[in-house]
């Protein structure tokens, strides 16, 4: 699928049908297909100007499409940020999932979208989605995840991927790099047009003073 959307062949809802067919196609764990359906519902409600900043890197994998942010943010920024974008921060589902997100850190330690709820006994316990759904699955390093000394007391509470691939518990205030997932490939602005982040804390496409966004043409054109 192409990263730059078309719109005079297909529309977003157009779009959003392909990728439920794709995904009905996939045949996944039951918990990867409701982890989808979550972003689906979330992409459903995107204004037809929403859009994604260029990523650092990109790749596509079982219908999804991933961005890296190389911009470092704290977890809970980075969730947000990607959630203004109409996506998710990134949440490894499978193998598959997890070495797509991989092809595309770079040398980064980057987030990926699993949290730790609080008040846990274990530090293997309470990993849940963005969306404070169950996990549906690990890649956790040798050794992690340990809370930073073994004993879970909140020190550590978000997941970072490791350049290996492996993931390890980091204190959610740690800035870094995140890779955001789409259901269907995020519109990326032309024209003219680049993707700012608004005040309604999404991201649309903009035009310089004198033009407007035209979704159409996915161009600025000339006019209040
Ligand atoms: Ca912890
Ligand atoms: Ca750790």
């Amino acid at each position: 699928m192409r990263n730059v959307r078309t719109p005079a062949v297909m529309s977003r809802p157009m779009l959003m049908g392909l990728a439920a067919l794709l995904w009905s196609g996939c045949g996944g764990l039951p918990e990867a297909t409701d982890s989808v359906s979550e972003l689906q519902t979330q992409q459903a409600a995107l204004a037809p100007d929403q859009c994604a900043p260029v990523p650092a890197a990109q790749t596509n994998a079982g219908g999804i499409v991933y961005h890296r942010y190389a911009t470092g943010m704290t977890w809970a920024n980075a969730k947000a940020d990607c959630t203004a974008m109409g996506g998710r921060l990134a949440v490894p589902f499978n193998s598959a999932s997890n070495s797509a997100i991989h092809s595309i850190i770079g040398t980064d330690l980057t987030y990926i979208g699993l949290k730790q709820a609080s008040g846990q006994s274990s530090t293997s316990a309470g990993w849940q989605t963005p969306e404070g759904n169950p996990a549906p699955f690990f890649n956790w390093s040798s050794g992690e995840p340990n809370d930073m000394d073994g004993v879970e007391n909140g020190h550590q509470d978000c997941a970072r991927m490791y350049t290996t691939g492996a993931w390890d518990d980091v204190a959610c205030t740690q800035v870094s790099p995140y890779v955001c997932e789409f259901a269907v490939p995020p519109l990326q602005c032309a024209g003219g047009s680049s993707c700012a982040l608004g005040t309604d804390s999404a991201y649309h496409c903009t035009c310089p003073t004198g033009q407007h966004y035209d979704v159409q043409r996915n161009a600025c054109v000339n006019g209040p």
